[in-house]
């Protein structure tokens, strides 16, 4: 009888400590955001008749049979992409020329007036079913700078803005991302007026309600991707990084002589780091041309795997995501150079990560939430992201020590929060048993989605030790991993 009651106290009793997790902390990603960070290594494409110009920015004069690839191909430029690892592709529809890469019915300015497939084809369809076929994501940039249209500066514009983007929310599938460009006005065709056009762009866009009664509407899982906001930030360069300490929320400050925060208008100084405790959950997209430019040039050259990886460890291993410009040559495919280091850099994250080599160590954790396993520090090697080692309320700074039967050489340390509930933590430290001691191996800040590091030398041992040395709340660490870098 005494045995039953217990075994009724002890099932009552975990029954309620199951249904308590731990408190959300701050800002929360919210389900399209938690979809963005799964995605981690994405491509940004541009091909437009710019490429043909051989320039950077077209001026929006370009004739459009200039746009004349020779063997256009997108499953050639999908699979270099996924061989990279890319989980998706955003592609620009429209830059900053205004030349569409569908047939639009906006303006007269695009594909149909083209060579492209006899003037019947579509880029956009083209890209976005090669990448759903390989299983990547599919996103669109559109351009709201435009030195094509005539109309540009006017409200007129804005409703042709609105209208393009409405077409490729409609006709092209579900999207992953939206992303909205900065780019203030200034010199273009224009129609042929060939004249400089500012524009206050704290009011001309109107983002507000663009986002909200189009993009929202009609591509609810699509992060907005802007300098600000909405769901992913600019990290602030176009260099591949953020701040070696970089929270996923922000707070958008106005930038220098503005009294708003209004897109376009980054204050570039708080995007690599966002705002500890910050009202939004925006975490930061680090853009980065896999070559020198966005666009195709003869004379330049891509990126370095190790160069890569390098940039892969300050995006994507401080929470942030990282998108590689893919800029497809004349034939309208990515050069065999980029094919080769797309690969050797896919190949390298690849086999890095493919075992956690404390997977089948044991845990020993100083304490777990109400005692109850659901919350266990066996999570953090599950390799499951949705369960994860959750501590009582008043346990904020614990430790857990994992142990293996046979030392380990790695030198690459990841860990994971379980973003649902929050970035809590500030500070960590990882020790290694070394010598009969515990050695301080690595001392890191805010974690988040993700946070990997590097350490200098591999390290040695069967036995390690992660502390949590700051946090003004308790933790849920979803994933630590250890690994030995494929170089
Ligand atoms: C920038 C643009 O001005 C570049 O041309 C490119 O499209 C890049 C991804 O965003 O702001
Ligand atoms: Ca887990």
């Amino acid at each position: 009888m005494i045995k039953q009651i217990t075994g009724l106290l002890c099932l009552t009793a975990s029954i309620a400590f199951a249904q308590t997790p731990p408190k959300p902390y701050g800002a929360l990603p919210a389900p399209r955001q938690l979809a963005w960070h799964e995605t981690e290594v994405y491509g940004i494409m541009h091909f437009t008749p710019t490429t043909f110009e051989n320039k950077e920015w077209g001026y929006g004069d370009a004739d459009p049979k200039t746009f004349n690839p020779t063997d256009f191909n997108a499953d050639q430029i999908v699979s270099a992409a996924k061989a990279g690892g890319l989980r998706g592709i955003v592609l620009v529809a429209k830059h900053h020329d205004g030349f569409c890469l569908w047939p639009t019915k906006t303006t007269d300015y695009n594909i149909t007036k083209s060579p492209f497939r006899g003037g019947k084809g579509d880029l956009v369809r083209e890209v976005a079913d090669a990448a759903r076929k390989q299983g990547l994501k599919f996103g669109v940039y559109c351009s709201p700078w435009d030195r094509n249209n005539a109309k540009y500066g006017t409200p007129e514009y804005i409703k042709i803005y609105r209208e393009q983007l409405r077409e490729l929310y409609t006709n092209y599938g579900d999207l992953f991302m939206s992303w909205h460009d900065g780019a203030n006005g200034g010199d273009g065709y224009y129609g042929g007026a060939r004249e400089k056009r500012s524009i206050d762009n704290t009011t001309y866009y109107q983002w507000d309600s663009t986002w909200t009664n189009y993009t929202r509407k009609l591509q609810p899982n699509a992060s907005i991707f802007s300098d600000i906001g909405w769901d992913v930030r600019w990290a602030g360069n176009e260099d591949g990084s953020v701040n070696p300490t970089s929270w996923a929320t922000l707070t958008p400050k106005p930038s220098e002589g503005q009294n708003v925060a209004v897109p376009g208008q980054a204050n570039a100084t708080e995007n690599p780091g966002g705002t500890r405790g910050g009202k939004f959950w925006i975490p930061a997209e680090c853009d980065v041309p896999l070559r020198k430019g966005w666009f195709y040039h003869e004379n330049e050259k891509p990126k370095t795997p190790e160069k890569l990886f390098d940039l892969y460890l300050k995006s994507v291993g401080r929470g942030a995501a990282l998108d590689l410009g893919l800029a497809p040559d004349t034939r309208g495919q990515l050069h065999n150079d980029d094919v080769a280091v797309l690969k050797t850099f896919g190949d390298r994250v690849k086999n890095t990560f493919a075992t956690n080599l404390i997977a089948r160590g044991s845990s020993k954790a100083v304490n777990v939430r109400g005692y109850n396993s659901i919350y266990s520090a066996k999570n953090l090697l599950d390799g499951k992201p949705d369960t994860y080692w959750a501590t009582d309320d008043d346990f904020k700074t614990p430790e857990v020590v994992i142990e293996l039967s046979q030392p380990i050489v790695f030198d690459v340390i990841s860990l994971q929060e379980y973003i649902k509930l929050g970035q809590r933590i500030e500070e960590f430290a990882v020790d290694a048993w070394i010598g009969n001691e515990w050695k301080e191996i690595y001392k890191g800040t805010s974690v988040g989605a993700k946070r990997i590091a590097r350490l200098d030398v591999p390290i040695t041992s069967n036995k390690l030790r992660l502390r949590v040395t700051k946090s003004p709340v308790s933790i849920a660490i979803s994933e630590f991993g250890v690994y030995k870098d494929a170089e």
